[in-house]
């Protein structure tokens, strides 16, 4: 969420509360419309979005580049939402050359009156969105499109394994509510107890999450193996020292001075693992929240630290 009026986003408690997604769709092989198929389903993301974030990273360990090509949106979101501005990093609409993301949901609804959110997983058949919520679309990406996969390797990466799913399903609420979104929530307040509710809040998650990596002994939060749990808390931890830490006051502590462990996942995975590395962009992460989120940093001047970004390993 960004850009719009102050009171667009917080109510009067001061607390920020998301939307919930509409389009809710999956790809399937029994899906009366939507079945699997080369090029038919588009992603239209932003690299700065952590909800969008985790979809590129899916699309790249399923080796699904080819299957499911991407549309970037630039990094400023304006009072008309995201747009397809080359100039400020995006790729352009190659579909349809439209101006906006409003205008695809539109295309998909006239009556859309909600935000315009990313990611969107289009339908270039039905010329509509399939879903446009990033927690269901990475499931689907995990296995819906496996006939497709040519990599045996990537074909058979489950990432919600059926052993691990209690687990996976019980820490991907909590660090939903608590880390994820705890964030915005931290950020967005627009009274001083709201966020300090909700900044605490942030700080003990990472704590519980120190904790599990430290009795888990890595490399990946729940062990010896890359879950949907770990590209969840990645996009939310990688852009922590960088944005949230001085941009959203979630400023009681640092990764990289105060978390260990969480430090040592974190590095990792950016620098071992090229779908994580190639798909985070400091460049639009620190642009997008610092020049488009005026309410919060009028002057849209970007911080320049930390640096680096991110620790070497
Ligand atoms: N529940 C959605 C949330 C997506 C979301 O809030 N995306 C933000 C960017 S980080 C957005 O596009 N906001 C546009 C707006 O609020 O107008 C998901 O996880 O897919």
């Amino acid at each position: 969420m960004s850009g719009g009026k102050v009171t667009d986003w917080a109510s009067k408690d001061g607390e920020f509360r998301r939307q919930t997604s509409s389009f809710r769709e999956t790809v399937s092989k029994d899906h009366s419309i939507f079945r699997p198929e080369v090029g038919r389903y588009h992603l239209y993301v932003s690299l700065a979005c952590p909800w969008a974030h985790r979809t590129l990273i899916v699309r790249k360990l399923k080796g699904l580049e080819e299957v499911l090509p991407v549309h970037v949106v630039g990094w400023y979101m304006g009072p008309n939402g995201w747009d397809f501005e080359t100039e400020r990093g995006s790729t352009g609409d190659a579909i349809y050359q439209s101006p906006f993301l409003r205008n695809l949901y539109f295309r998909a609804d006239p009556n859309y009156n909600m935000r315009f959110t990313v990611p969107v997983l289009w339908d270039v058949k039905h010329h509509t969105i399939v879903n446009n919520e990033s927690a269901e679309i990475i499931r689907t990406l995990n296995y819906e499109l496996n006939d497709l996969i040519k990599d045996p390797k990537k074909k058979e990466l489950d990432l919600y394994p059926k052993d691990l799913r209690s687990e996976i399903d019980r820490w991907n609420d909590y660090f939903y509510e608590t880390l994820n979104n705890g964030v915005y929530k931290s950020g967005f307040a627009t009274k001083a107890e709201a966020y300090e509710k909700n900044v605490k809040i942030v700080f003990e998650a990472l704590g519980k999450l120190e904790d599990l990596l430290k009795k888990t002994g890595g490399p990946y939060v729940l062990g010896d193996r890359l879950t949907e749990t770990d590209i969840r808390l990645y996009t939310t931890v990688v852009r922590f020292d960088p944005v949230y830490v001085q941009h959203f006051k979630c400023n009681i502590g640092t990764i990289r001075h105060d978390y260990p462990h969480i430090n040592k996942w974190l590095r990792n995975l950016y620098w071992r693992h090229p779908a994580f590395f190639e798909t985070t962009d400091f460049d639009h992460i620190k642009w997008h929240y610092t020049r488009s989120h005026t309410q919060i940093n009028p002057l849209s001047i970007t911080p320049l630290g930390p640096l680096p970004p991110i620790e070497p390993l």
